[in-house]
C-alpha cells in the first residue's frame, strides 16, 4: 500500500496544489507518455513559445504607461498594413525566443518578407514556426483583446531563401495554437490529440491547465462577421446575412480579433466569417498562421473549418508563404448551415 503524506488541508487546498503542478510542459511530456527526443523537442519548443506569450503579456500590462509600446513604427508590412510598435516587439520576442530551443533554423511571420533564418539551430533545426505575433493589431491602443497564433510543422530545408518546404498543408501541422491576451493569458493548443487550454499564473510565472480536451459545442448562436464590408460581398455571403437576421436564435459578436472571436466559439459554438471582397476576392486572412492553426485547433475541438468555396482549410495545399483565404470556422453546425446557404446561392448576385 502507497502512503500519502498527511495532510490538514481543505480539499479545495489540496485541489489547488495539485492544479498548480499541472503546468504546461508537464502536460505535453505527460501526452507523450514518454521522454522520446519528439517529447523533449515539444516541451523545449512549447516552452519557447509560452515564454515568448508571457513577455508579450507583461509588456501588454504596462503598455500605456511607458514609452514606446504603443502606435505605429510608421513602416507598412509585407501585407500593406501599417506596423504597430507592439507588432513589431512581439515578432522580435518570438524570434528571440524561439532561437534559443535551438530547434527551428527558419520560421515565418506576418511581419517578415521572408522567413526569418537561424543558422547557428539549422544542423539541428528540425521544425519551423509561422506565427501571427499579434493578431488583432487593430485592438492594441485601445487595450482589448488580442492574440498570437502559432503553428509547427516539420522542416526539411535549412537554406536561407528556400522555403518551398514550408508550403504544407494544414493538415500536416505537428501542432498549432494560441496566445491569449485577455482579462487573463490563456495558451491554447493541440498536438493532434486533443485541445488544451492553460491560463497564466501570474504569480507563479507557469501556464497552468484549465481545461483540457475541449470540444466546442456542435452549434451555437454567435455569427462572427464584419458587417461593414457588406456590400463588397458575394450575393450567396449577404443570403447568409440575411438568413441569421430573419432567424431566431443568431446573435451577433465581432472584437476585431481573430483569435479572441474564434476563442469564444471554440468555448460557446457557432461560426466566425471573413470572406473575399469585391476588391480582395480571397478576404484579408493569412492561410499558413492564421486560418490553418485555428482550424487545426477547432477540428481537434470537433468543428470545421472551410473556405467560402467549401474546401477544407487544412486540405489547401499553399503556393506562397502570404497567401490569404476566405475563411468560415466554428461549430461543425453552423460551418455545415453557411456552406449549406453559399452554396444554394452560389449564382445569385450581390445586391447593394
Ligand atoms: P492582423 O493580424 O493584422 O491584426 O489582421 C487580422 C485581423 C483579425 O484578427 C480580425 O478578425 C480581422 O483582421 C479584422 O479585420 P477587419 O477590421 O477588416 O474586420
Ligand atoms: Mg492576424
Amino acid at each position: 500500500m502507497v502512503a500519502t503524506a498527511p495532510s490538514s488541508l481543505s480539499d479545495a487546498s489540496n485541489r489547488d496544489i495539485q492544479r498548480g503542478f499541472m503546468t504546461l510542459s508537464r502536460y505535453i511530456l505527460q501526452e507523450f507518455g514518454d521522454y522520446s527526443a519528439e517529447a523533449q523537442d515539444f516541451s523545449a519548443l512549447m516552452s519557447r513559445i509560452s515564454l515568448a506569450g508571457k513577455m508579450i503579456a507583461h509588456h501588454l500590462s504596462k503598455a500605456g504607461l511607458v514609452e514606446n509600446a504603443l502606435g505605429v513604427t510608421g513602416t507598412v508590412n509585407v501585407q500593406g498594413e501599417e506596423v504597430k510598435m507592439m507588432d513589431e516587439y512581439a515578432n522580435t520576442v518570438f524570434i528571440r525566443a524561439i532561437e534559443q530551443s535551438g530547434l527551428v533554423c527558419r520560421l515565418v511571420s506576418e511581419e517578415m518578407d521572408e522567413p526569418a533564418h537561424l543558422p547557428d539551430n539549422c544542423s539541428l533545426g528540425r521544425y519551423a514556426i509561422l506565427f501571427d505575433p499579434i493578431d488583432g493589431s487593430s485592438n492594441i491602443d485601445a487595450d482589448l483583446s488580442i492574440g498570437s497564433i502559432f503553428s509547427i510543422i516539420r522542416a526539411e530545408g535549412i537554406d536561407e531563401g528556400n522555403y518551398e518546404d514550408l508550403l504544407q498543408p494544414g493538415h500536416k501541422q505537428l501542432a498549432a495554437g494560441y496566445i491569449l491576451y485577455g482579462p487573463s493569458t490563456q495558451l491554447v493548443y493541440s498536438m493532434g490529440k486533443g485541445v488544451h487550454a492553460f491560463i497564466l499564473d501570474p504569480s507563479l510565472g507557469e501556464f497552468v491547465l484549465w481545461k483540457d480536451n475541449i470540444q466546442t459545442p456542435s452549434r451555437g448562436t454567435t455569427y462572427s462577421l464584419n458587417e461593414g464590408y457588406y456590400c463588397q460581398w458575394a450575393g450567396a455571403v449577404q443570403e447568409f446575412v440575411r438568413y441569421v437576421h430573419r432567424t431566431e436564435g443568431y446573435t451577433a459578436r465581432y472584437s476585431g480579433a481573430l483569435v479572441a472571436d474564434v476563442h469564444r466559439i471554440l468555448m460557446y459554438g457557432g461560426v466566425y466569417l471573413y470572406p473575399g471582397t469585391l476588391e480582395q476576392p480571397d478576404g484579408k486572412l493569412r492561410l499558413l498562421y492564421e486560418a490553418s492553426p485555428l482550424a487545426f485547433l477547432l477540428e481537434q475541438g470537433g468543428g470545421r473549418a472551410a473556405t467560402t468555396a467549401g474546401d477544407r482549410i487544412l486540405d489547401i495545399h499553399p503556393t506562397a508563404l502570404h497567401q490569404r483565404v476566405p475563411l468560415v470556422i466554428g461549430s461543425a453546425d453552423n460551418v455545415a448551415e453557411v456552406e449549406n446557404i453559399l452554396r444554394q446561392h452560389a449564382t445569385t448576385g450581390p445586391s447593394c
